[in-house]
C-alpha cells in the first residue's frame, strides 16, 4: 500500500489518493457490561458472565469477565469452576466467616436476547455516523468515515461516536482510527478500556514495530509460537523479515503476516449487516406519575422513529416500547404484526396502546422501537420466509404472554378499523 503519509491541503486530492479514515469499535466486557446496564449495583465490582451457566452452580464456561474480574485472573473460555476458585461468588462470600466479601464477584448467566437489543442501539448509532459499516460480530464493528471526517479531526470524530455510544446506550466501547482495518483493530485492543487510538497514516510503522507477534491481528497463540522460534519477537521484526521466508513457513499466510506487520492492509471496509431495530428513546429529569406527559412523548417518539424507518427504507414487522421504572427496571413491551408495513400512525396506536400498561406508574424514561425489519429493493430476495409471512400468522416476539394477547387484540382491532393498516395487503404490493 503506498500511503503518502504527508500532511495534505484541504483542497482535497483525487478520492483514489486519499488515505481511508478507518474505524474499528469493539465494546469493553460486552456482555458484562450489559448486565451492568440492568443491575447497577454492578458497576466497579467484578461481573462474570457464564455460558451454559445457572445461578448457584458451578458449570458451564467464562463468556466474559469484567475487567475487574480479570484482576483475579477471570478470563473468557474458563471453566466457571476454575473462575469460582479465583474468585467466589458474592453471595456464597457474605455467608461465610473465612471469606472477604471485596474479594468475591457477581456471577450471571448469558442472556442473548439481552445483549442482542443493547447491541441493536449501538449498530444504529454506527450506521448513523458512517456512510459504511461493516457488523463483525455481536460488540464489534468497522466503520469507514473517510467522507465524513479528516485526519486533523479524526480524533474528535471516533470521541464523539464514543460518547453517543456511552451517552444513548449506556455502554463503553473502544476505538482503533487507522488508515486500514487491520490497523484499526489493533489500535482499538491498545488501551482498553475506554480506549481511543488515533493512528495517522505516516505513523502505522511506528505503531506496530514494538508491539508482541501475537498482537498482529489474526496471529494466535500457535502461530505466534512459530515466529518465535524464528527469531521473530516484534511485529517490527516480522515488518523487516524476509517474506520470502515467511511464505516457506506459512504458505500464502506468509505473506499476509507480513503485510499485516508493515501494516499494509488494503480490504475495503464493506457493509455487512444491517440494523435489526430502530428506536429512540428520551429520559425525564424527574419520573413522572401522569399519563400525558408520558403520552406526550411516546407520541414525539413514535412519529421520529417511524420516519427514520422511512429514510432508512425499513419496514418494520414489530413495534415496541420501553418504560423504564425506579429504581432501574427496564420494561420492554412489543407487538408484531401479521406483515411488515411502514405505517407511523400505527407505530404511534401501538405505541401508545402498549403504554397503557404503565399509565399510572412513575416512569423514568420511555422509548419506542420498530424491530423484524425488512428493506426493500435491495434486500428483496434475500427475505427468509416470505410465503409464511403472508399467510397473515400472528407471531409472538419473545415477551411475555401478556404481550401475545394484546397481538390478538391489534388482529381484531385491525379488522374492525377503518384505517385497516393491513400487512397482509402491504405484503402483496411489496
Ligand atoms: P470480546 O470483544 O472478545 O470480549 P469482551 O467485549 O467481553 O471484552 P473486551 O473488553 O476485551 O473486548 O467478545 C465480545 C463478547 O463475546 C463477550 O462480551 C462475550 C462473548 N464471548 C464469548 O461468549 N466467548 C468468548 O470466548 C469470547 C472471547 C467472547
Ligand atoms: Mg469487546
Amino acid at each position: 500500500m503506498a500511503d503518502s503519509g504527508g500532511p495534505r491541503l484541504p483542497g482535497a486530492p483525487d478520492a483514489e489518493e486519499r488515505d481511508r479514515i478507518v474505524l474499528h469499535v469493539d465494546m469493553d466486557c460486552f456482555y458484562a457490561s450489559c448486565e451492568r446496564l440492568r443491575e447497577p449495583e454492578l458497576r466497579g465490582e467484578p461481573v462474570v458472565v457464564g455460558m451454559g451457566y445457572e445461578p448457584g452452580d458451578d458449570v458451564g464456561a467464562v463468556a466474559t469477565a469484567s475487567y475487574e474480574a480479570r484482576e483475579y485472573g477471570v478470563e473468557s473460555a474458563q471453566a466457571i469452576s476454575t473462575a469460582l476458585d479465583r474468585l467466589p461468588r458474592k453471595v456464597a462470600a457474605r455467608d461465610d466467616p473465612d471469606q472477604n466479601v471485596d474479594e468475591a464477584g457477581h456471577y450471571r448467566p448469558v442472556d442473548m436476547d439481552f445483549y442482542e437489543s443493547v447491541s441493536g442501539g449501538v449498530k444504529e448509532i454506527l450506521h448513523e455516523c458512517a456512510d459504511t459499516v461493516r457488523e463483525v460480530s455481536i460488540d464489534e464493528a468497522y466503520l469507514d468515515v473517510t467522507d465524513r471526517t479528516a485526519w486533523e479531526v479524526a480524533e474528535g470524530f471516533a470521541r464523539h461516536v464514543k460518547n453517543r455510544i456511552e451517552r444513548e446506550v449506556g455502554v463503553v466501547a473502544s476505538v482503533g482510527v487507522a488508515p486500514n482495518m487491520s490497523t484499526a483493530k489493533v489500535a482499538s485492543d491498545r488501551e482498553k478500556p475506554d480506549g481511543l487510538v488515533v493512528v495517522e497514516p505516516d505513523e502505522v510503522r511506528d505503531f506496530l514495530a514494538p508491539l508482541d507477534v501475537e498482537e498482529i491481528h489474526g496471529v494466535g497463540p500457535v502461530t505466534a509460537r512459530e515466529l518465535r522460534e524464528m527469531g521473530l519477537e516484534t511485529a517490527g521484526d516480522v515488518a523487516d523479515a524476509d517474506p520470502g521466508e515467511l511464505e516457506a513457513a506459512f504458505d500464502s499466510r506468509g505473506r499476509e503476516l507480513y503485510e499485516r506487520a508493515r501494516g499494509e492492509d488494503d480490504r475495503e471496509v464493506t457493509p455487512k449487516g444491517r440494523p435489526k431495530s430502530l428506536s429512540r428513546e428520551s429520559a425525564f429529569a424527574n419520573p413522572v406519575a401522569e399519563a400525558e406527559p408520558k403520552r406526550e412523548q411516546v407520541r414525539t417518539l413514535a412519529t421520529a422513529v417511524a420516519d427514520r424507518a422511512r429514510r432508512e427504507g425499513a419496514m418494520y414487522r414489530t413495534i415496541g416500547i420501553k418504560a423504564v421504572t425506579p429504581p432501574f427496571d427496564v420494561n420492554t413491551r412489543a407487538r408484531s404484526l401479521p406483515g411488515p408495513v411502514d405505517e407511523p400512525d400505527l407505530v404511534e396506536e401501538v405505541a401508545l396502546d402498549l403504554l397503557e400498561e404503565f399509565a399510572d406508574a412513575p416512569v423514568r424514561k420511555v422509548g419506542v422501537r420498530v424491530s423484524n425489519l425488512s428493506f426493500a429493493a435491495a434486500d428483496q430476495t434475500s427475505l427468509d420466509g416470505w410465503g409464511d409471512d403472508g399467510e397473515g400468522s400472528v407471531s409472538d416476539d419473545g415477551n411475555s404472554a401478556e404481550d401475545a394477547d394484546s397481538e390478538t387484540a391489534l388482529s381484531d382491532d385491525e379488522t374492525g378499523g377503518d384505517e385497516a393498516p393491513s400487512g397482509q395487503a402491504t405484503l402483496t404490493d411489496f
